[in-house]
């Protein structure tokens, strides 16, 4: 098999080690699979009740329809919305996680944590429309809390969810209730497509879709109110430099990697390992512990803390062949089981600390927020014992290691932006927008995929746009591609920005006082901190009096994998926004679900697919859409 399956060489070259040890990674285990299964792939075959499997043919000469008679179109549907179903699940649950901490501290049972936070505590509850004058703070945070809880807890179906209204423009959410794809209540979005999927309901393919676009909508709630509340426990993210790479990892510390989303955990992680620097040097480890990051746990340590990430979703294994890395903790969403095999190899603890996330063959030091500190002390104790028992002989170094900024929350952009017009931030963006001199914006996020090659894709479609002008902002897996690449950096701002975008990025870099450019790519955080972009977004749409549909502003997934892509996905359309596919979704088995999906909803919400496996051209298809959106606007 090839060994360059990889924009990133740091993954190439530590390749051939796994090989050679004759252990199985990702690309291995794809491999494996190949032919993948036709009928899955066009998204035909329902597996939803024990009358089937049932399958449909794709060529018509064969089955049309399962045993219940459900044809190609409703089988389709169903299995798209079940996916959107199980990614509002996952970032509703990370949304209720840091909602239930934040509850717990209020009722003093969480004295590892505080609000780190103030002002967006009291930012949040305004948006909320929640009085704070003559309040303290934790009556103030006791009434967000009991707002939030009330989205995932609302039986008034006539009422919709209080942080999707209080968050999108409000010609947006009038369109949404019109459509009926205003939730009441974020569970209950989810519940209702496991109901109306089951076998003997709801057929109407069109109506399924509808079903997911409203589900969509609870999905992007749960992930602002998760972003939105961990600031306020951990702090708002402002601009820092950091590194990536699996060069991060250092020979003389103990290494430990953050895998997951969560921040609850790793934040305490990161707090105790500066306590126990002293017992890591006794065991032989003079720079003491070094914590990195993996995934979006990674993205939330390195907005927060500037902490390196080493590698993003598909290369979580890799980490591994270098033989110097002691422990990798892992809470929630995105961690290959198949690390307990690897780590297996090596001297490398695995170490799970979610009731709901347990892998065979790692160890389990249960995490709560009442007792996370004693938690986080287990595992950086098991750290340390595991950094005595590496084996010389398996020590594989890698250099790969390029500076990376990170940091760019909604405030800190804002924050940026006021030093060029403190009255107005937002006029100069949009000034410069309207004058061409930024053609557009484009968030490229989600995941990798072992359908195209690892990374290739973002750092392809983001010099594409960057040259034609285009303001790039990253999260999620495509901004560990993005840092990784060297592409979070002033100096990737003058290799590859188009001169518009150079001039400024470089009046913004200036007027904050940097001397160099901002970034190339503004990285905002991790998969749930899509939200952030969508208040750039709300903020530019409400200054000038239209819906985010009419903006030009564009989404890129270019490596799409995880349910929890195909909901962001889903949302990005419901808010009106064009969203780039990079790998094809199991849809192309039903034509009826395939139009809707690329054309028709455009007429309903304004956003619409755009599924186009070649980077380049992908990036031209991006910029087009960007241009019919500034056609639009008359600019
Ligand atoms: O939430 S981008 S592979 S790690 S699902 Fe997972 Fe996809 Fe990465 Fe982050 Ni998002």
């Amino acid at each position: 098999m090839n060994n360059k399956v990889s924009f990133d060489e740091a993954v190439n070259e530590l390749l051939p080690v796994a090989r050679k040890e004759k252990i199985k990674t990702a690309w291995d285990r794809y491999e494996a699979q190949s032919p993948q299964c036709g009928f899955g792939l066009l998204g035909v075959c329902c597996r939803l009740c024990w009358l089937g499997p049932c399958r449909i043919d794709p060529f018509g000469e064969g089955a049309t329809a399962g045993v219940c008679g459900a044809d190609a179109h409703t089988i389709v549907a169903r299995n798209l919305i079940r996916g959107i179903a199980g990614g509002t699940a996952s970032h509703s649950d990370h949304g209720k996680h840091t909602l239930h901490t934040l509850i717990d501290l209020i009722e003093g049972k969480a004295p590892a944590y505080s609000i780190k936070d103030e002002q967006k505590l009291k930012n949040v509850a305004a948006k909320l429309n929640i009085e704070t004058e003559g309040k303290d703070l934790m009556q103030i945070a006791k009434e967000v809390a009991a707002v939030t809880l009330e989205d995932y807890s609302r039986q008034d179906s006539s009422v919709g969810l209080t942080w999707a209204k209080q968050t999108l423009p409000a010609k947006r959410v009038e369109k949404l209730k019109a459509l009926g794809a205003m939730p009441h209540n974020i569970d209950a979005a989810v519940s209702e497509i496991m109901a109306r999927t089951h076998i003997g309901v709801d057929a109407d393919p069109v109506n399924l879709l509808l079903g997911g676009i409203k589900c969509s909508v609870a999905d992007y709630t749960g992930m602002v109110l998760a972003t939105e509340l961990s600031d306020i426990l951990f702090g708002t993210p402002q601009p820092l430099l950091s590194s990536a790479n699996i060069g991060v990892l250092k020979e003389n510390a103990v290494n430990i990697a953050v895998n997951g989303h969560n921040p609850v955990l790793s934040e305490l992680v990161c707090d105790i390992a500066l306590e126990m620097k002293e017992e890591a040097a006794k065991a032989g480890a003079k720079e003491g512990v070094n914590i990195v990051g993996i995934c979006c746990t990674g993205n939330e340590v390195m907005m927060r803390r500037g902490i390196p990430i080493a590698t993003n979703f598909l290369s979580q294994e890799i980490p591994v062949f270098t033989g110097i890395l002691d422990a990798m903790v892992v809470d929630t969403q995105c961690i290959m089981p198949a690390l307990a095999k690897v780590t297996e190899c090596y001297h490398t603890e695995l170490i799970t600390t979610m009731d709901t996330a347990k892998i065979p063959g790692a160890t389990h030091i249960e995490f709560h927020a009442h007792s996370g500190i004693e938690s986080a002390r287990k595992i950086i104790k098991m750290a340390i014992e595991a950094y005595r028992h590496r084996d010389p002989k398996k020590v594989n170094l890698s250099s790969h290691k390029v500076a990376a900024f990170a940091g760019f929350s909604t405030e800190a952009i804002v924050g940026a932006l006021s030093k060029l017009d403190a009255q107005d931030p937002l006029k100069p963006l949009l000034d410069n927008i309207v004058n061409g001199n930024i053609q557009g914006v484009c968030l490229l996020g989600g995941c990798n995929n072992t359908k195209v090659m690892h990374d290739n894709s973002f750092v392809t479609i983001a010099k594409e746009l960057a040259k034609k002008n285009v303001l790039l902002l990253a999260t999620g897996c495509a901004s560990g591609a993005l840092a990784k690449a060297g592409l979070m950096t002033p100096e990737a701002t003058n290799e590859y920005a188009g001169d518009t975008l150079k001039a400024v990025l470089t009046a913004i870099g200036n007027a904050v006082g940097l001397q160099v450019p901002l970034p190339l790519v503004l990285h905002m955080g991790s998969c749930v901190d899509n939200s952030r972009a969508v208040a750039v977004a709300t903020a530019l749409a409400n200054k000038i009096g239209v819906d985010l549909d009419a903006l030009p502003v564009v989404i890129s997934a270019s490596e799409c994998m995880s349910e929890k892509a195909m909901s962001i996905g889903t949302w990005c359309v419901s808010l009106g926004f064009p969203t780039h596919l990079g790998v094809v979704p199991q849809v192309l088995g039903s034509s009826i679900v395939t139009e809707v999906l690329t054309d028709k909803v455009k007429d309903i919400t304004g956003g619409y697919f755009i599924v186009e496996t070649d980077p380049k051209a992908a990036a031209e298809k991006l910029l087009e859409a960007i241009k019919q959106r500034r056609r639009g606007l008359g600019i």
